[in-house]
């Protein structure tokens, strides 16, 4: 098993004062789209408005307190021809991620079960792959089945895929497929030079055909301008359906890529961008993912509140650090999430949840 890779964890810079305008409803457009105008309505709204507005979306929609746990495992780490600007995985980019093989099914098994008596019910399979040839989806598909049986919900991300191959991970049972748009295309070649915005929207409909569910999402924090947020999220809830997943990430900054010095967003707008989702995706499962180590607990807490009902739970990301999953399952309690009643101190959460 690799190691994690460490990341520069500064104090956030100073921001200079943002006042949000007040601004009318959003609305979308007569054809039902969602405009970028509407989502920067929605984003400037006041915290409290949105907060509020994000909530009782979420109640009409979601049973309150329920947050899936999802647990990531990269299978192929490292050793990517793919140069996104944000990854640590890419070979261009000296981060001391070194390349592996793909795991073995027995080891993918252990991780997988130990996911599982953790407590997590989604177990993702993530590979630095550009686009796996036909030989590899033959041997991720022995993976998939080998973690569906043990009645786990699997999910894969493994780069683009041709028809053929959606529909062979289909057939192996795989119920999600991860491929993330990362931000608007306006801003997508400030990104990645290797691919084109379109390369990922084929996939997704490759995806979707096959008739996987598809988790579906971005970034933030990569020194996008706040437009290319409201884009990033009009791509997303205007994808015909909408993702059933969506994973908001901030940035991590690994240092020895080319995004490492970027600005860290201000973390109350990246809780707007969880509550933006909520909004304008209600039956999604919003997923508050990387990132966390550097939220704190209050702001995970306004993230809950927004509409985020999904974390990554386990001590890695793919080969950067995650919350301890002991951490989590103290912050779930200690917020009444779950279905636990609501604790105050750690010790109460231990008795709810015995090592
Ligand atoms: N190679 C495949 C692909 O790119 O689709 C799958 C693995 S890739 C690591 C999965 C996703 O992780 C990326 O699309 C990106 O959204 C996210 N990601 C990668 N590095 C990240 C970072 N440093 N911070 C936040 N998210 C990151
Ligand atoms: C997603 O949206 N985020 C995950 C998962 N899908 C594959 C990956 C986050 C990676 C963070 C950096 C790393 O550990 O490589
Ligand atoms: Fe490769 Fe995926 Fe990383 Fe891009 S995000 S460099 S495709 S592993």
């Amino acid at each position: 098993m690799s190691t994690t890779v460490s990341t520069m964890t500064p104090p956030p810079a100073a921001q200079p004062v943002q006042l949000h305008r007040r601004a009318p409803a959003a609305q979308s457009a007569a054809s039902g789209a969602w405009t970028i105008d509407a989502i920067q309505t929605l984003l400037d709204k006041p915290l409290m408005d949105l907060l509020f507005e994000a909530q009782t979306v979420h109640r009409q929609h979601w049973p309150a307190g329920d947050i899936e746990l999802a647990t990531l495992l990269s299978v192929k780490t490292g050793g990517c021809p793919e140069n996104c600007g944000y990854c640590p995985q890419a070979a261009e980019f000296d981060t001391g991620v070194k390349a592996d093989k793909l795991m073995e099914v027995d080891e993918v098994v252990r991780a997988a079960q130990a996911a599982k008596d953790a407590g997590a019910t989604r177990f993702c399979m993530g590979a630095a792959w550009r686009a796996p040839k036909d030989r590899d989806i033959e041997k991720v598909s022995a993976l998939i089945g080998a973690v569906k049986g043990l009645g786990l919900q699997t999910c894969a991300t493994l780069g683009m895929l041709e028809s053929h191959q959606a529909q062979a991970l289909k057939d192996a049972g795989l119920d999600y497929y991860n491929h993330n748009l990362d931000t608007a295309p306006e801003y997508y070649t400030d990104v990645v030079s290797t691919r084109a915005y379109q390369d990922r929207l084929d996939t997704l409909q490759h995806v979707r055909s096959a008739g996987i569910s598809v988790c579906c999402g971005g970034i933030v924090g990569m020194g996008e301008a706040p437009v290319h947020r409201a884009g990033l999220i009009a791509q997303l809830a205007n994808l015909q359906p909408y993702p059933e997943s969506v994973p908001i990430n901030s940035l991590v900054r690994v240092p020895g890529t080319p995004l490492a010095d970027s600005e860290p967003i201000d973390p109350f707008d990246f809780v707007r961008m969880i509550a933006v989702a909520r909004i304008t995706m209600p039956k999604a499962r919003v997923r508050l993912s990387a990132g966390r180590q550097q939220l704190g607990d209050a702001v995970q807490a306004l993230c809950f509140m927004a509409g985020a009902n999904s974390i990554f739970y386990g001590d890695k990301l793919l080969v950067t650090g995650n919350p301890d999953a002991d951490a989590d399952v103290r912050l779930l309690a200690k917020l009444g999430l779950n279905g636990h009643r609501t604790t105050t101190t750690d010790a109460d959460a231990q008795q709810l949840h015995p090592a």
